[in-house]
């Protein structure tokens, strides 16, 4: 008997790299394949032959085939590139659906590209997109319910991949988030968690990650937008994981470092580094947390040292282009960065994505100057500024990007390992071709590979 054919879908995130320094820092990040489309691998039956596609650079002719699902995954600053792949696909006979960030925000602008789009979250309604391309019915648009317990139907499947993959994929311990910052553009407000012993099994499963001469035990990484959105959880987890012994990091808002018993735990579980979203140096801008002590940019600085004082590095996320900010509030700025304790600082430019509060203002103030989306990548200024021109805004990004540089520990550090540990550590000893391979092959192959079959 001669086996059936198997019904072939292809998973893709396009590359949206427009700089150079896009793709360095894809490098540096490990270019790890987005949560998305690992949950889509895992919400389809085995009858298919998956593969997934992350950020290939250079596209064949002969890699666009006939009769196959095509699924999409969309943040902004890849949609020109996910429509052109879209149109490609279609074009070869083959049924295209995007989903993610940017086409749930405007489907009618993806439904020019694709057969079908699904707004929100895939897990609801995936099996009937299946069902549909299956029986030639697919509808444009599939408009998603979020599910409480989302997680569940695919644990096992994460469960299962390779530990180094899952570990560079990290953990997503929870959806939504519980503030409402105007620039934001998640898909979901709805704070949900993944079960306690759902994050302690990808633990361990990352923890039998093995390296050619050592065993070494990997960080864990947790990519859920703030590991301290419920603290009654987050403290819940921190003491689970004590006996882990495990190193990790994590998002987290600034008002932990107001809660001694959760920066003491956090400290007994392992954490060492959290990357805070500070967005402005005045707590008023953006009210992220109720807590009567952060009301001024000093006591910003009271609970850096705070989280500090327990061995755990602040890496502060700051937004340029703001409303309210002159040239003065600018010098203020580097001047609070300076003397902030910050081991590292990420600087992004005020970018409205579509989907966000701060898109719509500014749209009908007529204050977008591009609705090129490759340009939405954090690192240009698509805005007319408020109080100063643009030129100013990119010389202020950069005058202040590069001289703190100067007072970063992690520059320091980092070019410390780069040139010595690094050299002896990764390259000779951790199987240097390994390494390599990994990071050269990533832009651009398949990583089918990685998934162990369903069989
Ligand atoms: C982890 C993370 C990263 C990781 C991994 C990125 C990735 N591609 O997954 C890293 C650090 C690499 C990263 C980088 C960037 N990120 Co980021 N990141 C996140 C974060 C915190 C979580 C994303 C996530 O994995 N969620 C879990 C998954 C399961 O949810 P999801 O992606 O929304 O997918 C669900 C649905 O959207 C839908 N879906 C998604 N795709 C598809 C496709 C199909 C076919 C279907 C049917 C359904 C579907 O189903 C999924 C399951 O329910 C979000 C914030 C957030 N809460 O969303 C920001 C976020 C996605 N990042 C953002 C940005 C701007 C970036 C960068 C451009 C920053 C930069 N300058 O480098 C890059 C772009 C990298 C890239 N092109 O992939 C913005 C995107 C805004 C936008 N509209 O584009 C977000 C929303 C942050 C924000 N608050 O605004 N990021
Ligand atoms: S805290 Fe982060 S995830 Fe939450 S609304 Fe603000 S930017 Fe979005």
């Amino acid at each position: 008997m001669t086996p059936a054919v198997k019904k072939k879908l292809l998973l893709i995130n396009p590359c949206d790299a427009y700089l150079f320094i896009n793709l360095l820092e894809r490098w540096v990040a490990g270019n790890p394949v987005p949560y998305a489309l690992i949950t889509l691998a895992a919400l389809t039956p085995k009858e298919y032959d998956t593969k997934i596609i992350n950020q290939k650079l250079f596209w064949l002719p002969k890699d666009f085939t006939p009769g196959a699902l095509v699924g999409i995954t969309c943040l902004t600053s890849a949609a020109c590139e996910a429509y052109q792949l879209a149109d490609k696909f279609r074009k070869a006979g083959s049924r295209v659906v995007l989903g993610g960030t940017h086409v749930s925000a405007l489907p009618e602008e993806a439904l020019e590209h694709a057969d079908s789009v699904v707004i929100g979250e895939a897990e609801s309604i995936w099996g009937q997109v299946l069902d549909d391309f299956e029986h030639n019915r697919l509808q444009k648009i599939y408009k998603s319910e979020a599910l409480k317990d989302f997680f569940t139907p695919v644990y096992d499947y994460f469960l299962r991949m390779d530990p180094r993959a899952l570990g560079r994929l990290g953990i997503h311990i929870d959806r939504g988030c519980k503030y409402h910052c105007d620039f934001c553009a998640r898909i979901s407000d709805w704070l949900r968690p993944i079960k306690m012993e759902q994050v302690l099994g990808l633990i361990k499963r990352i923890h039998t990650a093995k390296h050619i001469f050592f065993i070494l035990k990997p960080d864990i990484m947790f990519r859920c937008d703030n590991i301290y959105s419920n603290p009654t959880y987050a403290k819940a987890l921190f003491k689970e994981l004590v006996p882990l012994k495990t190193r990790w990091h994590a998002n987290c808002s600034i008002n932990i470092g107001f809660d001694e018993e959760a920066l003491q735990l956090a400290q007994a579980s392992g954490c060492k580094s959290l990357l805070v979203g500070f967005e402005s140096q005045y707590p008023k801008d953006f009210r992220k947390t109720s807590l009567e002590q952060l009301r001024t940019t000093e006591d910003y600085k009271i609970a850096i040292k705070r989280i500090k004082a327990h061995k755990i590095r602040v890496v502060g996320s700051f937004i340029i282009g703001l409303d309210q900010y002159t040239h003065l509030d600018y010098f203020r700025l580097l001047w609070f960065l300076i003397r902030s304790g910050l081991f590292h600082i990420l600087l992004t430019i005020l970018t409205p994505f579509p989907g966000s509060q701060l898109f719509d203002r500014l749209k009908k103030e007529s204050r977008i100057l591009t609705f090129n989306w490759r340009r939405y990548n954090l690192y240009f200024c698509v805005i007319k500024p408020k109080n100063l021109s643009v030129f100013c805004l990119y010389a202020w990004y950069w005058f202040i990007r590069l001289l703190i540089c100067l007072f970063l520990p992690f520059v320091y550090i980092t070019a410390f390992k780069f040139f010595i540990l690094l050299t002896i550590w990764e390259f000779f000893l951790q199987s240097a071709l390994y390494s390599i391979f990994q990071r050269v092959w990533d832009f651009g192959h398949d990583f089918s590979l990685y998934f162990i079959s369903k069989d």
